[in-house]
C-alpha cells in the first residue's frame, strides 16, 4: 500500500510533501523509514514515466522534491554520528548516468556510520575512478547505477580494477534502481542491493565493525 508521502510525491505536491516530512521527523519518526516512503514515491513516479503518463519534467520535479526531503532528514540522520573514521569508501555513478539521489543517500548513511566517503559524483569515467582508488586505497568501492546504458562503464571500471591489481584489496558493492543480482555478478561485485541500509551493513562487516 502506498504511503501518504509517496502519494504526495506522485502528485508532485512539493510543499505538502516537505511539510509532512518536516512534521513527522520532528515528531521523532525514524528518518530511515521516512526516506523509504520517499523512495517508494520515486519508484511510482518512475513507473508512470515508463508507462508514458509522465514526462521528463515530472521526473525532474520529483527529483527536486526528493532532494528537499533529504535536506530535511539529513540532520536527523546525522544526530547519531561521531568518532574516528572506521573505513574508507569511494562512491560513484559511472559514465552515461547522471542519477545521484540514491548515491547521495548511501554517502550520508556511510558518513553517519563514521566512514570517510569520497563521492566522485556522476558520469564518472572508469579511469578516473581507478586513479582515485590508486591514490587513496579505499576499503570499499560503491557504484550506483540507475540506467542500463551505464552498465558497461560500470563493468569497465571493475575490469580495470582487476587489470590494475587493485581488486583483491577491496570490496565492491553496487546498488541503484535498475540493478539486479545478475548485474552484480556481471561486474563481479561482492554485493548488489537495492537497499542502502543493507549496503551499509555490508560495509560495516567488511571493515570488521559490524
Ligand atoms: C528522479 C529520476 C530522474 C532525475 C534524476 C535526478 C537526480 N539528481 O538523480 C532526472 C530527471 C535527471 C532523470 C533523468 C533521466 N532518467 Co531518470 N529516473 C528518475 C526516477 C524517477 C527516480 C530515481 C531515484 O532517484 N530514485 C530514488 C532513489 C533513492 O532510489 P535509488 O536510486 O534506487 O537508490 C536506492 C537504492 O537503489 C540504493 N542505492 C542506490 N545507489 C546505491 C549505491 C550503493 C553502493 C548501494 C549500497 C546502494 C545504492 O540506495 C538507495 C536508497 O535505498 C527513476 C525511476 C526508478 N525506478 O528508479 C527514473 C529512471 C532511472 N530514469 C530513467 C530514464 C530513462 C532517464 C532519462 C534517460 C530520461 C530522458 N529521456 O532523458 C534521463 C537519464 C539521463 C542520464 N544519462 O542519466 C529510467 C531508466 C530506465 C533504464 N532501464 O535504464 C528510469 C528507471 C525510469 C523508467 N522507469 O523508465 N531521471
Amino acid at each position: 500500500m502506498s504511503s501518504r508521502i509517496a502519494e504526495l510525491i506522485v502528485s508532485l505536491e512539493q510543499e505538502q510533501t516537505l511539510e509532512l516530512v518536516r512534521v513527522r521527523s520532528a515528531a521523532g519518526e525514524d528518518p530511515l523509514a521516512l526516506l523509504e516512503e520517499c523512495r517508494q514515491g520515486m519508484l511510482d513516479v518512475g513507473q508512470l514515466f515508463h508507462e508514458g503518463e509522465f514526462y521528463l519534467s515530472e521526473l525532474m520535479i520529483s527529483g527536486e522534491i526528493f532532494k528537499g526531503a533529504m535536506a530535511i532528514l539529513e540532520p536527523y540522520l546525522e544526530q547519531v554520528r561521531g568518532g574516528d573514521p572506521i573505513g574508507v569508501v569511494v562512491l560513484a555513478t559511472m559514465r552515461g548516468d547522471i542519477h545521484d539521489l540514491g548515491k547521495n543517500i548511501v554517502a550520508t548513511l556511510l558518513r553517519v556510520h563514521n566512514f570517510e566517503v569520497h563521492d566522485l559524483g556522476v558520469n564518472v569515467e572508469p579511469e578516473t575512478l581507478v586513479e582515485k582508488v590508486k591514490e587513496i586505497s579505499p576499503d570499499i568501492v560503491g557504484f550506483s547505477a540507475l540506467i542500463t546504458t551505464a552498465f558497461e562503464s560500470t563493468r569497465r571500471a571493475t575490469e580495470l580494477l582487476v587489470e590494475e591489481g587493485l581488486r583483491e584489496n577491496l570490496k565492491v558493492v553496487v546498488g541503484g534502481g535498475v540493478t539486479t543480482p545478475e548485474f552484480g555478478e556481471y561486474i563481479g561485485a561482492d554485493l548488489q542491493t537495492l537497499d542502502a541500509s543493507t549496503g551499509v551493513a555490508y560495509c560495516l562487516e567488511a571493515v570488521g565493525a559490524a
